[in-house]
């Protein structure tokens, strides 16, 4: 018997963020969040299990990783071993389809990946909701990638009660893009598990902040039952300041905000003025995410060409399909 199983998994971007941990061994956040799937960047992995084995091995992109990755990954194929009820040890390959160099490498597709794939050999039998459950044991935001289109993650209280599923949406998502301006970070590097964990307990403004997620949940997908893509905008692109407004309360504070960063916001800003709605958002790094109709996408990568390199500026559609066994 062949303990093998392959699988793909597209990356997703917050559109309403997930920030802070209320458990940190089982990954529970402290508030619901919403996302985007992605069409171009995605991780595939194979996973086999064997008797023989005596380690986890992880192979990215060709290579072995570093220890520290590899216990993270050892961590997670523990949690799988109790779920399965085997001893068994893995040989895990990983590739990483996102642009070389761009720094948009997600641990959410790759633990959605490495969860189908580990669902599919040792014959789980896993539904979305488990998957998205086991997943999120990897990586809170891996629940999300579980699914295509717009997601929602339950924040819920526990292991059983934490998973993401589906928004129904009418198919919107296929009228969307999302334009990824790249920025080199000069700065230190804080993780986001790092910095929501310091964030959460530390910041003078993190009650603030949940104290609005469910509103703004709310908004979202109220736009999304609309159409309403102006109405979407602004209240992500609010959700996405406001994640990282709590990251300058923190004591001491810090943020992923650089100079290009500010540049880039300036310019959707100037799309919007000049007629084409577009809405930013930033995660744990000093990249900007734009999303945009696919009518005006055109338009604002011409604007964003003006100050950026074209190999800053890529755009991705949405995808509407989910995570996919491949073998
Ligand atoms: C998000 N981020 O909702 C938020 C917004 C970054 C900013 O989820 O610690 O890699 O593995 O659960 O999922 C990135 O954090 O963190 C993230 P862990 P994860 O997309």
């Amino acid at each position: 018997m062949v303990n093998s199983g392959k699988a793909r998994a597209h990356t997703n971007i917050a559109l309403i963020k997930y920030w802070g941990k209320a458990d940190e061994t089982y990954i529970i956040p402290m508030n619901n969040s919403l996302s985007v799937t992605l069409e171009r960047f995605y991780t595939e992995t194979k996973v086999t299990f064997d008797e023989s084995y005596t380690k986890d091995t992880l192979i990215l992109n060709g290579e072995a990783v570093t220890a520290n990755e590899s216990a993270k990954i050892s961590r997670f194929m523990d949690v799988v071993r109790l779920q399965a009820g085997t001893t068994m040890f893995a040989y895990i390959e990983s590739e990483n389809h996102v642009p070389t160099a761009a720094g948009l490498a997600s641990s959410a597709s790759a633990y959605a990946a490495l969860a189908a794939a580990c669902n599919k050999a040792l014959n789980l039998g896993l539904t979305g909701k488990a998957l998205s459950r086991l997943a999120r044991r990897g990586s809170g935001s891996a629940s999300r990638s579980i699914y295509g289109g717009f997601v929602e993650w339950e924040k819920g209280h526990d292991d059983e009660s934490s998973y993401s599923f589906p928004v129904e949406a009418d198919n919107w998502e296929q009228d969307l893009a999302m334009i990824f301006v790249v920025i080199n970070n000069k700065s230190k590097k804080v993780s986001s598990r790092a910095g929501m964990s310091h964030t959460r307990d530390t910041s003078r403004f993190y009650q603030y902040w949940l104290d609005h997620v469910d509103e703004d949940i709310a908004s979202v997908k109220h736009a999304i039952s609309q159409k309403d893509f102006m109405q979407m905008g602004e209240v992500i692109e609010t959700n996405g300041l406001r994640m990282h407004a709590t990251n300058l309360g923190a004591q001491p504070p810090f943020t992923y905000m650089v100079e290009d960063s500010y540049l880039a916001m300036d310019i959707v800003h100037q799309c919007r003025e000049a007629g084409y709605p577009c809405y930013f958002t930033m995660d744990a790094g000093p990249n900007v995410k734009i999303l945009v109709e696919k009518k005006n996408q055109q338009a604002v990568i011409e604007a964003l060409h003006q100050s950026f390199d074209k190999d800053q500026i890529i755009a991705s559609d949405i995808i509407s399909t989910g995570v996919e066994i491949i073998e």
